[in-house]
Parts: C-alpha cells; structure tokens; sequence
C-alpha cells in the first residue's frame, strides 16, 4: 500500500494507521497546490480531487476520502484493533465520530488555512472551532481516553490529527490536551520527526512498543505491591533516582531505593486502587524512550519522567526523575 499524503495535513490519521497496522507501507509527499508528488508524477492524474489522502492498494487501485481510508487500514488488519467490528452499534458510533470531525471540525478549519482569508474570517473561524471543540471536551469530560469504546479507534488518530491543528491556528485547546491518542506512540511518531516520516521510518518494531508497555506494567505493578524483586527487573542496576519536590530533593541509587520500597507497607495491602496513566511514550530513536507518567499512590500524585534505554533485547529504566504533590481529592 501507499499513502499520498501532505506534512501535517488529514492525511497524517492515515499515516498513523498505517503504523499501528504495523505492516510495511509506502508514502509519498504531494505538493497539492503543484498538482505533483515528490517523485514527480502528476497527483490529478491519480486523485482527481487533488487533495490527500490518498491510499494506494494491492491491486493499484487508488482509494480516497480519509474516513474510508482509515476504516480500510483498520478491516484490512483487524489484528490491530483499529475499529470496532462492522455491523456492531460500536462499529456505528466510530463512523459518527468520523462523520463529524471530517464534515464539521475539520472543515470548520478551512478559512484558517485558506490562502486570502480575512483576519475578520479568520476570528470568526476560530469562534466556530472553539465552539465544536467544546462539544469534543463534553464526550471526555468523564475522564475517558478514547472516543468510542474505551479503546483506541483510527476516529481518535483523525481527532488527534485535527486537534494538532489548534496548536498553529490560535486556538487554545489545554483542556483537550490529555484526549488518549497523544500517548500513542504510534501517533507521536509521524509527527516527532517529518523527514522520518516522509521515509516512512519508525524505528521502533512492534516488540520494541510491546516490550516498553510490558516494561511499564511491571513499573506500575512493583510499586504498587512494593515489590522490589519485580522492580529490580525494570532498572538498570546504575539507576538514577532523583526526587525533584521543592524541599524534598533526593539522589538515590538502585539498592537505597529498593531498601526504602522494601520498608513500605504495599499500597495493595493497605487496598489502595491502581491509579495511574502514561500520558506519553517518545520513541527518541532504537535505543532511547522517555515515558511521561502520572500516578497516585500513599496519599500522594507523583509525575514521573522516565528514561529508557534498550540493551540487546531488553528495556530497562535508566533514570527516575519525579515530583509529588499531596493526593488532590
Ligand atoms: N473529503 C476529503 C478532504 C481531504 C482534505 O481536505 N485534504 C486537504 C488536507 S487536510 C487537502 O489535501 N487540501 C488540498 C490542499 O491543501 O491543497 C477527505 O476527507 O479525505
């Protein structure tokens, strides 16, 4: 398969798709205001309409429009758990999700993008985002992650995608931040790095992801038993531990740290729930991963900036930098 798509533009939800469906693909930039794709071609000849994206399949047949687009990725690899199966009501509402952020907040965007338009068209433009956004935020406001089905669907990578729009459009979107595509690796990378993107690289493989997640499972898991067997196979044996609370500024090694945890009562034994949330994995290249976490526990909210290092198969966490507030009720 191969995606025609522009930097930044719809066709970046394809993209995203194309790498959670984990299967090799190819792409191509066009320069749609030229008509011409990187290796020269002429674009109208291979979508007439002249915008991205467009999804070039097996059998050279050409497919457009980005909502059909991102439900064929998804069918077409349903191992990915893209999209809720056909003919399920779940199934439904993704494709009311699609509908309307193709047809409403999407093209609600179009005078701030447009060559020509007026400051006086633009403010208005902006009132009109602002306003559909809202109603984006009412859909999470009870804290979910993602728009349908609690999991992750191919919708949330489009609103991820349109939503990034706000950040070079004037539009203040701090609330929606959290919205649960932004963690996805998968999301993060076509947008980390637009050359990478345009070869279509991603450095890390389908392990790597599984592995990391597996990693930060047993992260949570361990300090939630307050087991440092468990704990000692997620750090590297050079861990640096560093508390960075104002007042409370520690430097530890792995063994303090681990005979601290050790002197713990488990947070499970005193039947304190799991709560956390990694709210970003950056894939900074093969070997190199930062996680952005939160998590509450012993009657505090920790932030945790994690640092990982892959050594031959296996990741481990290489620096511990976090900071606490007292537990918000
Ligand atoms: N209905 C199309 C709209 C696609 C669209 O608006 N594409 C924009 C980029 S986000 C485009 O290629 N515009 C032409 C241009 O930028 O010159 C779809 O959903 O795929």
């Amino acid at each position: 398969m191969k995606l025609y798509y522009k930097p930044g533009a719809c066709s970046l939800a394809s993209h995203i798709a194309l790498q959670e469906a984990g299967r090799p693909f190819d792409i191509e930039a066009v320069d749609t205001t030229a008509g011409r794709t990187e290796g020269g071609a002429d674009y109208r000849a291979i979508n007439p309409k002249g915008y991205v994206p467009a999804l070039r399949l097996e059998d050279g047949s050409i497919l457009t429009e980005g909502p059909a687009i991102l439900q064929y990725i998804a069918d077409s690899h349903p191992e990915a758990g893209l999209a809720p199966v056909p003919g399920t009501l779940a199934r439904t509402r993704m494709q009311e999700q699609l509908n309307w952020i193709g047809t409403e907040l999407h093209k609600a965007f179009g005078p701030l993008f447009r060559e020509g338009s007026t400051e006086a068209y633009k403010a208005k433009a902006r009132i009109d985002v602002a306003g559909k956004f809202d109603l984006v935020e009412a859909q999470l406001e009870d804290g979910r992650a993602w728009l349908v089905a609690d999991q992750f669907s191919v919708a949330d990578a489009y609103l991820f995608v349109v939503a990034n729009w706000a950040n070079f459009t004037g539009i203040d979107l701090a609330e929606l931040a959290p919205a649960g595509c932004l963690c996805r690796p998968q999301c993060r990378a076509p947008l980390r790095s637009g050359r990478d993107a345009r070869r279509g690289a991603d450095p890390m493989t389908p392990t790597d992801r599984k592995q990391v997640r597996a990693l930060m499972e047993a992260y949570f898991e361990g300090l939630h038993q307050a087991d440092s067997a468990m704990l000692r196979d997620v750090f590297h044996p050079q861990l640096a531990y560093v508390c960075a609370t104002e007042g409370d500024e520690l430097y530890l090694d792995l063994e303090t740290y681990m005979t601290r945890v050790d002197g713990r009562e488990p947070p499970a034994r005193r039947g304190e729930p799991r709560e956390e949330e990694v709210l970003e994995v950056a894939f900074v290249n093969d070997r190199m991963a930062q996680v952005n976490a939160r998590m509450t526990m012993m009657g505090r909210d920790f932030h945790d900036l994690l640092t990982l290092v892959r050594y031959g198969a296996e990741w481990r966490i290489v620096t511990k930098v976090f900071s606490y507030v007292p537990k918000k009720d």
